[in-house]
């Protein structure tokens, strides 16, 4: 990850920063950590979309170096309770970071893009498909929303952007068919990455859910271990909502990872911790912003210390 996107990353989540920063505010300067100040770091920490079990787990480690915390210099500093936090935070995290672009023995390697509407995915798919241009990869995008033109029209822009091929289907085709066709186009085009971004759908519509496990079941027909990656699209600012999103997806087609949009602005970027707490999945990468480049792949610590808006 290069300084300028951390750069990137810290800007975006300054309003989740600053949120995370005032949980510790009010203990700064003092000399002792007491319970009554743990606790009100503890529901200012669930405010910030950390979530329950995380928000415990820092404010434990902050109770076990009480003593570190206030004999140094007789009353807490800063940057010590924020070195313990990220630590804290960092155990959390460490386990989601993973690379999408791994385990590519397999051509094409498939990744299928799912979410509710406007959650990030037709962007996403746009810049995945730049990040592997920019390894040389040879990509084909296929548009599985074949309901509306204009969403049909959208990716197709980022395809001839990232300089990659093209799949549509006809107008109202049904998607698992696209997708079908797609594959075998992306066989026969000896490409390295298939991209499939399917059309929003709420996580508790069942015929629209039931579409997903069809595309996942065709393109198994042609490679079994195909859809490689099932990644869920999450908007970041919608906080703790998120965890149904990623509750229900998962049950229906069991996700391999999970990418985090729109953070740039959101005041929820915790939400990130609480979803790496509970569910363990693999954070493949964060959006911060509309353009071609504002993605990168996730890093524990970065995220952390833009999270608490460190060096
Ligand atoms: N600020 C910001 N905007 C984003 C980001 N990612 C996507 N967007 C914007 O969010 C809006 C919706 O993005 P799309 O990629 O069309 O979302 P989608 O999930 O494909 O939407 P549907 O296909 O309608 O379900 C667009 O205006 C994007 O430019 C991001 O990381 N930051
Ligand atoms: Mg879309």
């Amino acid at each position: 990850m290069t300084f300028n996107w951390f750069k990137k990353l810290k800007t975006g989540l300054s309003k989740s920063a600053q949120k995370v920063e005032k949980a510790f505010s009010s203990v700064i300067g003092k000399k002792k950590l007491d319970e009554n100040s743990l606790t009100e770091i503890e529901d200012q920490l669930i405010s910030s979309d950390l979530g329950v079990n995380a928000s415990m787990k820092i404010v434990d480690k902050l109770r076990s170096h009480k003593f570190e915390l206030t004999s140094k210099n007789k009353e807490i500093s800063k940057e010590i309770i924020l070195d313990v936090v990220k630590d804290e935070l960092n155990k959390i995290l460490i386990n989601c970071e993973q690379s999408f672009f791994k385990d590519n023995n397999d051509k094409p390697h498939v990744i299928l893009l799912i979410g509710v509407n406007g959650s990030g995915k037709t962007t996403t798919a746009g810049k995945i498909a730049s990040m592997l241009k920019e390894k040389n990869k040879k990509v084909v995008i296929a548009a599985c929303d074949t309901f509306r033109a204009a969403a049909v029209e959208q990716l197709e822009q980022w395809a001839s952007k990232t300089q990659s091929s093209f799949f549509r289907g006809s107008n109202n085709a049904d998607a698992a068919s696209v997708a079908f066709k797609a594959f075998e186009f992306s066989i026969k085009e000896n490409a390295d990455y298939l991209i499939v971004d399917t059309a929003g759908r709420l996580q508790n519509k069942t015929g629209l859910m039931d579409e997903l496990s069809k595309i996942c079941r065709v393109l198994a027909k042609l490679n079994i271990k195909a859809p490689h990656n099932k990644i869920v699209v999450l908007d970041g600012t919608v906080g703790q909502n998120a965890h149904s999103q990623v509750k229900n997806f998962n049950e229906q087609i069991q996700l391999t990872g999970m990418i985090i949009t729109k953070l740039d602005g959101s005041a929820k970027g915790g939400v990130i911790v609480s979803l790496a707490e509970q569910f363990k999945l693999p954070i493949f990468a964060v959006g911060v912003g509309e353009k071609v480049d504002d993605l990168d792949i996730f890093k524990a610590d970065d995220y952390s210390k833009a999270l608490l808006n460190l060096e």
